[in-house]
């Protein structure tokens, strides 16, 4: 039977795509990536929140090495395009991601986890670039958005040197917003993944389309866009129906979940 890769199950809205390839810490060779691609258009037809995460002991050793030794340039072009394309379905799409982050999360692995929208690591997970140790660079949109997670500086950092960020190191980066306790992560993703399921789907789609879309505007042009995503939004009817479950004291209050 051939390796199934990347596994999906849909649990109460919550698609959950996990990356099956443990003995080899889940290294994305370019049948993982076809799979893990197929798994996120299913995941999005069927499911309001999804969550990422690495069966066995790792998120993602990144790129798969054993298919890179001898790659010609036209070659190595294309396949980081077809990355490109991957995570853009992931950071495009309808559906928010979340990546529930375990052990090394490094290289392509990191790049996957910045394409998710939200990130949760356990206390342990790591995060690093080797790509320098390897020779080659990175080529999953690192250059652009972990970057844009990190900071050009930090990235640099870890870029030339190798060095690892623990899951404080990124909190405090602003790479993942939830450290849990060892073991907890997928637990939190649900958690989380449930509160964004029931998010308004307009103001879900403003913070998807719109928000980074906005990051690369100019000032009055991101202002004007961000009227335009709050007209469409206020005046739906979801809108109506929640602004009056608040006035009439059926919803909860801001911070109650
Ligand atoms: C792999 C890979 C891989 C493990 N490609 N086979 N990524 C890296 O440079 C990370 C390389 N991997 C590691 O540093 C370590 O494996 C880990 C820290 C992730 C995990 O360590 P550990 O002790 O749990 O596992 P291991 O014993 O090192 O590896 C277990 C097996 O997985 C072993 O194979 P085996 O047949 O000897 O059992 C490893 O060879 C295999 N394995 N990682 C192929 N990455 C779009 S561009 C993106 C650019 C990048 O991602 S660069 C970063 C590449």
């Amino acid at each position: 039977m051939p390796e199934q890769l990347v596994s999906l199950e849909i649990r109460d809205d919550v698609a959950w795509i996990g990356l099956d390839r443990p003995q080899k810490r889940n290294a994305i060779s370019d049948a993982l990536l076809a799979a893990l691609d197929a798994r996120v258009e299913q995941a999005q037809a069927a499911a309001r929140a999804l969550v990422v995460f690495g069966h066995g002991p790792c998120f993602s050793a990144g790129l798969d090495l054993s298919e890179h030794k001898a790659r010609e340039p036209a070659e190595v072009f294309q396949h980081s395009r077809g990355w490109h394309r991957v995570f853009r379905r992931i950071r495009t799409g309808p559906v928010p991601a979340i990546a529930a982050v375990h052990g090394a999360c490094v290289g392509g692995g990191l790049e996957l986890a910045a394409a998710c929208h939200i990130r949760v690591a356990e206390e342990g997970a790591f995060f690093a670039l080797p790509e320098g140790t390897r020779g080659i660079f990175v080529g999953g949109g690192a250059s652009v958005h972990v970057a844009r997670l990190l900071g050009a500086a930090r990235m640099t950092d870890m870029m030339l040197t190798g060095r690892a960020l623990d899951a404080a190191a990124a909190e405090r980066a602003g790479l993942v917003t939830y450290v849990t306790p060892g073991g907890q992560a997928q637990a939190k993703a649900a958690e989380v993944a449930a509160k964004v399921a029931r998010m308004a789907p307009l103001t879900v789609m403003g913070v998807l389309q719109a928000l980074p879309r906005i990051q690369d505007m100019s000032e009055e042009d991101g202002l004007f866009v961000e009227s335009m995503m709050a007209a469409l939004a206020q005046t739906g009817r979801d809108a109506q129906e929640r602004l009056a479950a608040f006035l009439e004291k059926r919803a909860p209050k801001a911070g109650e979940g």
